[in-house]
C-alpha cells in the first residue's frame, strides 16, 4: 500500500511529462502545443483542415477517403455543456441512433500529457455526455461518471434504464489510466441495479493505450461489451513523454476478451515504418509514444465509432487474448 501511495505521488509530478499545476477542470483549450511533435499544428484540428494545412500538407499524404466522409459525419464542438449531456448532438452520427458517449482522461489531471488531445477527440464523439461542461471525465471519477451516463440514459427520469427510456447506443472511451478505468465503468454499468438487463450492454468501447500502476500485465473487457477497439504502441521511442516517470515508459496494455465481444488490439509498433495520419500530424510506428499514440489514433477512433467498421489505415492488429 506504501509504495503504491508513493508512486501515486510521484506520478502526480510527471504524469506523461505534463504540468501538473494547472487547475483539474480546465477549460479545455489546456496547452494543446506541449505534447505534440515540433512543427505540428496545436490549433484545435479539423480532419478535413488537418490534410489541407498541416504539417505534412506539403508530403503529399492522401487523405484517407472515408476521413473525409467521416468528417462530413462529424459535429461541431457544441456549446459550453453544463447539463450532463448536449441534446443537441445526439442524432450527429452517420445514422439516426441515439448514442450515448462518455470518455474518461488519463492522470492525473486533465490538462496533464495527452489529455487535451484527447479532448479533442471526444468532443468529435457523438451524444457525449460532459462533466460540468468537461468533454472528459477524470481518471479517478469513475463514480461520477457512472452517475452522469445513467442520468443522460434515463429519458424519462425516474431513476431507471429500461425500456421505458430512449434506446440509444452507448460509447465508452478511454486514455492511459483512465481506458483502464473506463473498463471498470462498464462492468459498473452492466452491474447496477437501477440498469435493466436488457439495456446493461455497452454498444462501443474505444482505448488508447491503456495503462495503470495496478492494472496488471492485461484489461478484462466486460463481456457485454459488444464492439472493442484498442489502439497502443509496445515499443518506446526514446524520447516518450512518459520515459522519466515512475515505472515509465507506459505503454499499452493488451486486452482480454469474451468471445462474445468483437476485439481489435491495434498495436502501432508493429509498423514502426508506416505512416499514420492523425488528427493534426502524421508519425510513423515508431513514433507512437505515449502521448502522441491519442493523435495518431484519432481519425481511426473517430471513424470506428462513427461507422462501426474498421478503418482502413490502422495499424496491425495482434491476436486478442481469451478472458
Ligand atoms: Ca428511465
Amino acid at each position: 500500500m506504501r509504495r503504491w501511495l508513493a508512486v501515486i505521488i510521484l506520478l502526480a509530478g510527471v504524469a506523461c511529462g505534463g504540468p501538473s499545476g494547472q487547475g483539474v477542470d480546465a477549460s479545455g483549450a489546456g496547452d494543446a502545443s506541449e505534447t505534440r511533435d515540433a512543427g505540428s499544428d496545436a490549433a484545435l484540428p479539423d480532419v478535413g483542415a488537418a490534410d489541407a494545412s498541416g504539417p505534412d500538407a506539403a508530403a503529399g499524404d492522401a487523405m484517407p477517403a472515408d476521413a473525409a466522409a467521416m468528417d462530413a459525419g462529424m459535429n461541431d464542438s457544441g456549446p459550453a455543456d453544463t447539463g450532463a449531456v448536449d441534446s443537441g448532438r445526439t442524432d450527429a452520427g452517420p445514422s439516426d441512433v441515439c448514442v450515448r458517449s462518455l470518455c474518461m482522461a488519463g492522470a492525473f489531471t486533465r490538462s496533464d500529457g495527452a489529455n487535451p488531445d484527447f479532448r479533442v477527440l471526444c468532443e468529435r464523439l457523438p451524444g457525449l455526455v460532459f462533466d460540468s461542461g468537461d468533454a472528459l471525465f477524470a481518471f479517478g471519477g469513475s463514480s461520477a461518471a457512472l452517475e452522469a451516463l445513467i442520468q443522460a440514459l434515463d429519458s424519462n427520469q425516474d431513476g431507471r434504464v429500461d425500456a421505458q427510456d430512449d434506446d440509444c447506443d452507448v460509447v465508452l472511451g478511454g486514455y492511459s489510466w483512465g481506458a483502464v478505468n473506463v473498463t471498470h465503468l462498464a462492468q459498473d454499468f452492466i452491474d447496477d441495479a437501477r440498469v435493466d438487463p436488457s439495456r446493461g450492454h455497452v454498444q462501443t468501447m474505444f482505448v488508447i493505450d491503456p495503462y495503470a500502476p495496478t492494472a496488471g500485465r492485461t484489461i478484462e473487457v466486460p463481456a457485454e461489451v459488444q464492439t472493442f477497439w484498442e489502439y497502443r504502441h509496445s515499443i518506446s521511442p526514446s524520447n516518450d513523454c512518459s520515459g522519466a516517470a515512475p515505472l515509465g515508459p507506459y505503454e499499452g496494455l493488451p486486452p482480454l476478451c469474451a468471445p462474445t465481444s468483437a476485439c481489435q488490439d491495434y498495436d502501432y509498433s508493429l509498423a514502426p515504418r508506416q505512416q499514420f495520419m492523425g488528427l493534426t500530424a502524421t508519425r510513423s510506428g515508431m513514433q507512437a509514444g505515449h502521448c502522441t499514440v491519442v493523435d495518431m489514433a484519432g481519425p481511426a477512433v473517430l471513424h470506428n465509432v462513427m461507422t462501426g467498421q474498421a478503418f482502413g489505415d490502422a495499424p496491425p492488429s495482434g491476436p486478442v487474448g481469451a478472458r
